[in-house]
C-alpha cells in the first residue's frame, strides 16, 4: 500500500469495472464493491496481478443500509485514507409509461440510485472529513438532464443524483473535499440486460446501428477529473455518443 486509494461501487461490471481496470493502470489502490462476490474477487486477482497494486473487496448490496454501514465502519485503519469515491452502483429497470409502470422496478430504482447513493456518501463521508481530502465522482446520466420517452423514474432518480452533486459540491468544498457528476448518454454495458430484467436480445437494440459510448470512454472521464491539479474542479461532465445529440434522441445508420 502507499498508493492513492480509489473506492468504487458497482465494479462488477461496465462503468464501475472499467473504473477500476483504469485507475489501477494509474497505481491506484482499490477498495471496490458490488453484490456479485466472484465478479469482485476475478477482477481483483486480475489487477493485482497485472499492476502490482493492493485491492480489497466488499461485497454488499448498496440499498441495504445496515450492509453498508457494516463494510465501511469495517475498513482497516490503512485503508481509510481513500482519495476518491466513485459512486458509480445504480441501474434501470423497466422501460414504460407511470400509467403502465411496474412499482417494483421503481423502487428498485429509488433506492439503488438515490438511497444507496446516500448511504455510501454518508457513511463515508466522516472518513474524508477526517482526512481533509478526498474527490466524490457521481455517475449520474443524461436521464438528469432530459427526461426521454417512458425514462420517467429512472429520469427523475438521476435528476437527483444531479441535484444531490450541486448540493455535496456546496457541502463538501470547505473541507476541501471535490465533487463531479459524470453525465454519460448511451454506454454499451449491462444495463440495458438489466433494464429488460434479462432480456439480452431486447438489450442489443438498444445498441444497434450506432457508436455507442464504451464503459472505457467514462473511464476516461473519471481519469480527467481526477488527475487536475487541486486548485482545479470539474463541477460536471456530459459524455455523449456522436450519434446521440440529447436523450432519447439517436441517429442509427
Ligand atoms: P452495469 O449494469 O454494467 O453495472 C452496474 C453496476 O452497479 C454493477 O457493478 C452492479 O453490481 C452495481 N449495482 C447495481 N445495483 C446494485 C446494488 N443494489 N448494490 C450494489 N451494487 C449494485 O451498468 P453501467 O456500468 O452502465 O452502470 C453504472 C452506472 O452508470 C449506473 O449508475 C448507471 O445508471 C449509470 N449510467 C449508465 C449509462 C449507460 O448507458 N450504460 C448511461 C448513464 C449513466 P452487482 O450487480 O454485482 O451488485
Ligand atoms: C442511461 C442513459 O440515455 O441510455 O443513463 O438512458 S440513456
Amino acid at each position: 500500500m502507499g498508493n492513492k486509494i480509489a473506492y468504487i461501487t458497482g465494479a462488477t461490471s461496465g462503468i464501475g469495472e472499467a473504473s477500476a481496470i483504469k485507475l489501477a493502470s494509474e497505481g491506484f489502490d482499490l477498495i471496490i464493491t458490488g453484490r456479485r462476490e466472484e465478479r469482485l474477487e476475478t477482477l481483483k486477482n486480475k489487477l493485482i496481478s497485472k499492476y502490482n497494486i493492493a485491492i480489497l473487496t466488499q461485497n454488499y448490496d448498496v440499498t441495504k443500509r445496515e450492509e453498508v454501514e457494516a463494510a465501511i465502519h469495517s475498513l482497516p485503519t490503512q485503508w481509510k485514507q481513500i482519495d476518491i469515491l466513485v459512486n458509480n452502483a445504480g441501474l434501470a429497470s423497466g422501460l414504460n409509461t407511470i400509467y403502465e409502470g411496474d412499482i417494483n422496478d421503481w423502487e428498485k430504482m429509488i433506492d439503488t440510485n438515490i438511497k444507496g447513493l446516500l448511504y455510501v456518501t454518508r457513511t463515508l463521508a466522516p472518513i474524508l472529513i477526517e482526512n481533509n481530502k478526498g474527490h466524490i465522482v457521481n455517475i449520474g446520466s443524461i436521464a438528469g438532464k432530459e427526461v426521454y420517452a417512458n425514462g420517467n423514474v429512472y429520469c427523475s432518480t438521476k435528476f437527483a443524483v444531479d441535484a444531490l452533486s450541486k448540493a455535496m459540491r456546496l457541502e463538501f468544498s470547505k473541507f476541501p473535499i471535490k465533487v463531479t457528476s459524470i453525465n454519460p448518454g448511451a454506454v454499451e454495458t449491462e444495463f440495458s440486460i438489466v433494464r429488460f430484467h434479462g432480456d439480452e436480445d431486447r438489450a442489443k437494440t438498444v445498441y444497434e446501428g450506432y457508436d455507442n459510448l464504451l464503459a472505457e470512454d467514462i473511464a476516461d472521464a473519471i481519469w480527467y477529473v481526477v488527475s487536475r491539479p487541486a486548485r482545479v474542479n470539474i463541477n460536471e461532465m456530459i459524455v455523449m455518443p456522436t450519434a446521440q445529440p440529447m436523450a432519447g434522441v439517436i441517429n442509427r445508420k
